[in-house]
């Protein structure tokens, strides 16, 4: 088999994130504390986020000599620039870092295998709960062995919308008031707090739409593609794809009203 080959990736991925995430839970148990701050004093990180992402780096350098990794921790320094062709490693090794220092069950690994650019395998395992979303482009999207269908709901006055706010107090302001003009229109608002978890969830139809502003690729990467292989159009605003400025996941039928709103709202603006 391709070594290079999505279901190979993925099989590699699965079994680093399966360690990983018992790392994480292991660490959970005997006491977590903030290790330091990062772009503000909100922006947190732990002796496991740093662990975790060491491990998850060396597991691939010894199972994938070669491969390119970027984490949220240790950027792309550990194994420098990818070659064409060549695989890139994205992880974060913990998502939801501010709900793993309180103890709320909703934090998760995520890894995701790139190649020239783009995802092609992905794993998201919560780390409290161990359910596990799994993807590979043109494969499917999956959770514990289930193949996933995201939501068929076609009217935005009944979508239940999930979304997230970043850690500079500027940005959360300019994110509050587009959620509080966006609420009269749509069901309803959550806020779980871990992009890789949210995009699974909208992959799964618990909630039915996503959106945010400011994820870096470690947060979207590997749930993307499990969104997207679910059937959510995962995009930007204008025709751009995901990214820092904005990544909307929404079903077909709820994309355009949801962008429309999301664009007249200017929710890629602000901080
Ligand atoms: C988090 C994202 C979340 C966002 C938070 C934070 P982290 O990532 O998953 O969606 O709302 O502000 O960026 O920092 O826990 O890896």
């Amino acid at each position: 088999m391709d070594r290079s080959a999505p279901a190979e990736l993925l099989d590699i991925a699965v079994e680093v994130a399966r360690d990983a995430a018992a790392t994480a839970y292991r660490m959970r148990v005997e006491g977590v504390s903030v290790a330091a701050t990062k772009s503000t004093v909100t922006d947190v990180v732990t002796a496991a986020d740093r662990a975790v992402e060491r491990q998850v780096v060396d597991a691939l350098r010894r199972l994938r000599p070669g491969d390119a990794v970027l984490g949220e921790e240790y950027g792309a320094g550990e194994t420098g620039p990818v070659a064409p062709g060549g695989v890139r490693w994205i992880v974060d090794p913990i998502d939801g870092t501010v709900n793993y220092l309180y103890g709320i069950p909703h934090c998760a690994v995520s890894l995701a295998a790139e190649v020239d650019g783009e995802v092609v395998a992905g794993v998201v395992r919560n780390v409290s709960t161990g359910e596990e979303w799994t993807a590979t482009a043109g494969g499917g999207a999956w959770r514990d062995g289930e193949r996933l269908r995201c939501s068929t709901e076609t009217d935005l006055g009944q979508a239940l919308v999930a979304t997230g706010f970043g850690y500079d107090p500027g940005r959360r302001a300019h994110q509050a008031r587009v959620v509080a003009e966006l609420i009269p229109h749509i069901r309803d608002i959550r806020r779980f707090g871990a992009a890789a978890l949210d995009l699974c969830l909208a992959a799964e139809g618990r909630v039915d739409a996503y959106y945010e502003k400011g994820l870096a690729a470690w947060d979207q990467a590997a749930g993307a593609l499990v969104a997207t292989e679910a059937g959510l159009l995962v995009a930007g605003l204008g025709g751009l794809p995901a990214g820092p400025d904005l990544v909307i996941a929404a079903p077909a039928a709820l994309f355009k009203p949801l962008h429309d709103r999301l664009a007249d709202l200017d929710a890629s603006g602000g901080p």
